[in-house]
């Protein structure tokens, strides 16, 4: 069986939180063993399609390097750059928008949620998200793509724009399988359980983030909402539970079944106090590790420069390919 061509794409938002640790950045770390290559890839350019800062995006770009050198991308086993480096996604994003559905676009949830909480400009690129982020996975070829649950709508998109351009065009393009976490593909918001722990939907004290230090992760998770039972159960009316209890099988490395039988007859407060133990050895390594990687800047920034270079290399093959199909240019 050859190996499959991973790829997948974060936001230098810098504040990664546990859901983005679990469904995404653990997933990453070890499809770079699995993958031939393994791309991933820093999406600066998803990143302005909401309001921010352009200093701050710089500051937030190299956070999120560290952070995922911290977690255990290894830059000689992975290609891990920056989404602008490689100009070839920008140009894919519009030749994509010739077999992409207008009507698809528009039924996108996370255009449908972020366009309503713009408070100055519900921007075109927001709108354009997905076709992006198509050309993120198409331009590698890439045949697996690790994300968490909220990202499945976009990848069944760029699965139907790959399967239209090669109706239209002749068989080029890969269409991708989506790669979710089996435990842990949609971890919920402490204090609001019902809704998916988010960088801008969620709640500061549902929120943990990857660089907490042990004692937020601590009051955080002590204060997760429950329910009025006594069960470490998973069940209609226990979102709260069943999050934690997804949380501590991730932690530990075994099914939510078993930590149902550990807890068997004890009470929320043992359970809460392994979930948060459990929570702080999964990241305490993540966060002083960043602490010793974050300030080279350049050193992160050489990094990204060479994973570009072989992105590019890849990237533009794919471009040549998909311009001459679509009579863009002369003839090749
Ligand atoms: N709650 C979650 N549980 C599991 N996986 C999650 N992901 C995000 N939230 C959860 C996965 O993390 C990856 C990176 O997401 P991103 O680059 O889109 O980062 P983000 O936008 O900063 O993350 P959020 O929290 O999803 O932001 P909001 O809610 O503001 O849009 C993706 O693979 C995603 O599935």
């Amino acid at each position: 069986m050859p190996k499959p061509i991973v790829f997948s794409g974060i936001q230098p938002t810098g504040r990664k939180h546990l859901g983005n640790y679990i469904g995404a950045i653990r997933q990453y770390v070890e499809g770079q063993d699995r993958g031939d290559p393994a791309i991933f890839c820093i999406v600066d350019l998803h990143a302005i399609s909401v309001a921010y800062d352009p200093a701050e995006l710089r500051e937030r770009l190299y956070d999120t390097t560290a952070i995922l050198l911290a977690a255990g991308l290894d830059p000689e086993r992975c290609i891990l750059f920056r989404q602008s480096d490689v100009r070839e996604h920008a140009e894919l994003t519009w030749l994509l928008s010739a077999v992409t559905s207008h009507g698809d676009l528009n039924r996108m949830h996370q255009f449908k949620e972020k366009s309503g909480k713009q408070r100055e400009l519900a921007s075109a690129a927001l709108f354009f998200y997905p076709v992006l982020m198509a050309a993120d996975v198409l331009a590698y070829r890439a045949t697996e793509v690790p994300v968490g649950d909220d990202q499945r709508q976009h990848v069944e998109l760029m699965r139907e724009i790959a399967r239209r351009f090669n109706e239209r065009f002749g068989e080029t393009l890969v269409v991708p399988e989506m790669r979710i976490p089996g435990v842990g593909a949609r971890i919920m918001d402490l204090q609001e359980p019902e809704r998916k722990m988010s960088t801008t939907g969620g709640t500061e004290n549902g929120t943990i983030l990857v660089l907490d230090e042990p004692d937020a992760i601590r009051k955080k998770l002590g204060s997760a909402v429950t329910d009025s039972g006594r069960e470490v159960l998973r069940g209609p009316g226990k979102a709260g539970i069943a999050n934690l209890i997804d949380i501590l099988a991730v932690a530990r490395g075994i099914d939510p079944s078993e930590v149902e039988r550990e807890f068997e007859g004890k009470g929320y407060g043992d359970f809460k106090k392994a979930v948060a133990e459990a929570t702080v050895e999964l990241l305490a390594p993540v966060r002083e590790r960043y602490a010793e990687l974050r300030p080279d800047e350049a050193a992160l920034e050489a990094a990204l420069a060479a994973g570009a270079e072989k992105a590019r290399a890849i990237a533009a093959g794919t471009l040549a390919e998909v311009r001459d199909r679509m009579g863009i240019g002369p003839s090749r």
